[in-house]
């Protein structure tokens, strides 16, 4: 398709950046940023120790490997998403942090490459603070206090989904990621200068071009939840190609389990009702994986 992501320079006046994000947050729902303040040598030295991991020896990766959900930091392979024919050809490391890091309880690292834990932590500060600064932006376009979601809503750990996809030798056979939409607040993806990423437009698919340096930013369910429909979650999917292995790194920021997610006071007019029902995050949870992570089934779920 013709149409691409709008990419916009952080740097910029205040005022201009704040309706940039807003503009584009309700257009396409998927945006890039650049001088966003992660300082470049940060997201390159996640990117390769993340490299460094799928490199290890196979038996290595084996150790860290595990099917069970409830462990914070592990690998395992896609199985979750139901893709009719086609097969995954993808790898996650999952980590998880909790804020302060210096508080974080979760001590279950791989042990290889063993700087991964340092670098990953200084790179879940500063994604986790861009993060914040996004939805400060967004909260002041909308209208809402700007630290709306700073209480409760991003008081959870922040999760990071370390995708891998070797090349693959028939990429029409296989998907990275099925299509999807996100079941956090927001996301920040460090997608490499691979191209992978498509997001879903008008019923086509846009190829999100690899800029350097940048974070590709979309909303998750509970911010569409959280701002009434203002902001949407749009589905997107990863592509394999035969040539060249690429790794994703996406940065989820999650609200607490008992978190109450429901729409914003501020954003249902006056005599209306709110578009989605009020549930905690652990109830949310619960129904997403029953539904399944298309966007049509999470909001018939959610919808009032
Ligand atoms: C996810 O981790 O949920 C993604 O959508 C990653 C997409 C990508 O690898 O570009």
């Amino acid at each position: 398709a013709t149409v691409s992501l709008p990419v916009i320079d952080l740097s910029g006046p205040r005022d201009a950046v704040r309706r940039a994000v807003l503009d584009a947050g309700k257009e396409l729902g998927f945006f890039q940023v650049v001088n966003h303040g992660v300082p470049p040598e940060v997201m390159r030295e996640m990117a390769a120790v993340c490299e460094e991991f799928f490199r290890l020896p196979a038996e290595d990766k084996a150790a860290f490997y595990s099917d069970a959900e409830e462990n914070p930091n592990r690998l395992f392979s896609s199985t979750i998403y139901e893709v009719g024919d086609q097969r995954y050809w993808r790898d996650c490391l999952r980590l998880a942090c909790g804020f302060p890091v210096a508080d974080d309880t979760n001590t279950h690292w791989p042990d290889k490459p063993h700087h991964l834990r340092e670098v990953a932590e200084k790179f879940f500060v500063a994604t986790r603070g861009l993060g914040i600064e996004l939805l400060r932006l967004l909260c002041e376009g909308m209208g809402l206090r700007p630290d709306y979601f700073e209480l409760d809503l991003t008081a959870g750990d922040v999760i990071i989904n370390v995708n891998h996809y070797p090349p693959c030798p028939d990429p029409s056979l296989t998907l990275g990621l099925p299509p999807h939409c996100d079941r956090n607040l927001i996301t920040l993806l460090l997608q490499g200068d691979v191209f992978g990423l498509q997001v879903s437009y008008n019923g086509d698919w846009i190829n999100v071009e690899p800029v350097p340096d940048a974070f590709v930013v979309n909303f998750g369910h509970l911010l569409e939840i959280a701002t009434n429909g203002v902001l949407k979650s749009i589905e997107h999917r990863a592509m394999t190609n035969s040539a060249v292995a690429r790794t994703s790194v996406a940065t989820f920021m999650m609200p607490p389990m008992e978190c109450l997610v429901g729409p914003a006071k501020e954003l249902v007019a006056a005599g209306d009702q709110p578009q989605y029902r009020t549930v905690t995050f652990r109830e949310f949870m619960r129904i997403y994986k029953t539904v399944g992570a298309r966007r049509e089934s999470v909001e018939k779920a959610f919808k009032i």
